[in-house]
């Protein structure tokens, strides 16, 4: 058949299929139907589709009406201080979903008396509490009846605008220029200067503060050891080369607008040769090259509930961590309760194994062994246990298990009577559980809880031992009285039916005014000293306490006005090692 090119008036160029017979006839009974489109084509494709219009979601929007300024302040409000709860598109996870379907058969007053006094379920009292002014409250109770602003896609385009190698690696120390003993060194967040501070184990004194992403969040390590990955709250991931005279960065890259995870390739083979970091917003995943950030692949998350296998729009990649037995990530989909095994070995091909676990998946830690993975589904209670060598779900541990962990990575130890477990505290209750984890020597205690130990009170965020010591560190940040909040809970692991030692740790760093919120218990290379963050405000004088693990008393203050709210601690060797 004869191709016509046909070149109309206004310059749209037509690819005629048609014999110039037939064409001309049809032009002469009427124009075009839709300019463009050849009519066969047009035929084939107008089909009626069988959706019925009353189940396509109006675009006309019967919320109260906001003018562009205001939507533009409410948008910044919600970001700030709601999406972490509720989601972005305000599908609910720990908050309940806002979606208009909801929130406009509830109405401005009934929306009103909730973010301005909150509710028993955990929404704090914005308005009452005095975070919001009653007209924000109010303009907030308007918003929320609006469709969900959509942020930006971020993609391959936008990675690679964003990334940028500042020290190419032929151009790197070839061995360690520093003297510095890198494997006791702690990458320290600074979470509201957007900094990590690099500390000497040993000496306890600073070697550099690096400039990383917004709200930088964690560390961590190369399988060597030689590169520090830190990601922050605003998707950025700096590489930061610690073999160099003084350790930064050396590569930097935005993975999308919003994310808590990054980790490394560990198997055999594959030693420093893939990061990855999953993002809240986009919801997906970017696995890169180890030794310079270049995006290689990026994996959309977005897909079905595990449980009543509903599309959801946003689920967020939690934790991640790299797997021992297999060329494997870990990835948590949070919203879906879909635990990712993503195959590295091949990024061109690549391979996901899914495992359906539970919904609201958050943080968590190997075992002993590192064969299995024991990841909080915080909001169900349940601690899910995937088999990372036979890349299955083992259990959901339901039973037992407190009100919302938050193991951090958890604790690994040896309980007397039985035998080896995993701990994880809670954010909702004073309960500690210890979960058999040993299925050869231990079958009827493995994957239950075999133990619950009581803390100090809810609000428990980490916990944290070292094979070597005898103790079982216990924090409790987020508890909302002070002398709990600033004190943490160690237990004796040879004894654990005895109460825990209540230690003032706060006190013992001789601050002046702030909440002095005691945070993450993280261990020196050698399991003898136990670090404590006592997180002030951003404008108040912070601290990190060492603590001989031996005698549980103080060994050290550090103390230094670079020292901006720091948080979360990473040891260089336990963090390379899954050291807990
Ligand atoms: Fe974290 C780990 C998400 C608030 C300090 N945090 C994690 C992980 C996730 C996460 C998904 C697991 C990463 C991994 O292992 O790959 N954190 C979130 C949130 O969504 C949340 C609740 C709210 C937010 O807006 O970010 C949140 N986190 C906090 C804090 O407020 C903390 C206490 C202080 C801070 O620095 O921001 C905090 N999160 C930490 C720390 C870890 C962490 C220290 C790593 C613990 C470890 O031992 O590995």
């Amino acid at each position: 058949m004869e191709r016509k090119q046909v070149t109309l008036a206004a310059g749209i160029v037509l690819l005629s299929a048609l014999p110039l017979a037939v064409s001309s006839a049809l032009a002469a009974e009427k124009p075009p139907a839709h300019p463009g489109t050849p009519e066969t084509e047009l035929r084939y494709k107008g089909a009626p589709v069988p959706i019925k219009p009353e189940q396509a979601k109006e675009a006309v929007t019967k919320a109260p009406p906001l003018t562009a300024a205001e939507f533009a302040r409410a948008k910044q409000i919600y970001f700030e201080r709601c999406a972490g709860c509720h989601g972005v598109l305000r599908k609910g996870a720990t908050g309940k979903p806002l979606t208009p379907d909801i929130t406009l058969p509830k109405g401005t007053d009934y929306l009103k008396v909730f973010v301005n006094y909150g509710s028993p379920a955990g929404m704090p009292n914005f308005g009452t509490g005095g975070e919001l002014s009653a007209a924000d409250v109010e303009l907030m109770a308007k918003f929320l009846q609006h469709e969900p602003p959509l942020p930006p896609e971020f993609g391959m385009k936008e990675m690679k605008a964003a990334w940028k190698v500042l020290v190419a690696p032929d151009k790197r120390p070839k061995k360690q220029e520093n003297k510095y003993n890198l494997e006791n060194v702690f990458s320290v967040t600074l979470r509201d200067s957007g900094e990590v501070a690099l500390i000497d184990g040993d000496t306890k004194k600073i070697i550099s503060i690096i400039k990383t992403g917004y709200a930088v969040h964690i560390s961590r390590l190369s399988s060597s050891g030689r590169y520090l990955y830190v990601i922050g709250r605003d998707a950025q991931v700096n590489l930061i080369d610690l073999w160099m005279g003084k350790p930064d960065n050396v590569a930097v890259i935005k993975v999308g607008l919003e994310a808590r995870s990054v980790d490394t390739s560990k198997y055999k083979g594959y030693e420093d040769k893939y990061a990855i970091a999953g993002a809240y917003w986009p919801p997906q995943y970017t696995i890169m090259n180890g030794d310079t950030l270049e995006p290689l692949k990026i994996v959309a998350t977005r897909g079905m509930t595990v449980d009543d296998q509903t599309y959801h729009p946003e689920p967020r990649v939690a934790s991640i961590v790299a797997s021992h037995f297999k060329p494997e990530f870990v990835v948590n989909v949070k919203e879906t309760g879909q635990t990712l095994m993503v195959d590295y070995s091949d990024i061109n091909n690549l391979k996901v194994t899914t495992i359906g676990t539970e919904r609201f998946l958050h943080d968590g830690g190997w075992d002993s062994t590192k064969r299995y993975f024991l990841v909080a589904a915080n909001q169900r209670n349940t601690i899910a246990v995937v088999d990372a060598k036979e890349d299955k779900l083992v259990k959901l541990v339901k039973e037992g298990v407190g009100k919302i962990p938050h193991p951090g990575r958890g604790a690994n130890f040896v309980d007397p009577k039985h035998g080896p477990v995993w701990a994880t505290s809670h954010l909702g209750d004073e309960t500690v559980v210890l979960i058999g984890t040993d299925p050869e020597k231990h079958p009827t205690n493995a994957w239950t809880v075999v133990r619950t130990l009581k803390a100090q009170g809810g609000g428990s965020l980490f916990i944290k031992t070292h094979p070597k010591s005898k103790n079982l560190w216990v924090d409790s940040p987020l508890n909302p009285t002070a002398a709990v909040s600033q004190s943490v809970a160690v237990f004796d692991i040879g004894d654990l039916d005895k109460p825990y030692e209540l230690v003032k740790i706060a006190e013992l760093a001789q601050l002046g005014e702030g909440p002095k919120r005691v945070v993450q218990p993280e261990y020196n290379k050698a399991g003898d000293e136990v670090w404590f963050s006592v997180w002030n405000g951003k404008a108040q004088e912070s601290a990190i306490v060492v603590i001989d693990d031996k005698t549980r008393k103080l060994k050290h203050v550090i103390k230094d006005k670079r020292l901006v709210t720091p948080t979360g601690k990473f040891n260089v060797y336990n963090t390379q090692h899954d050291v807990y």
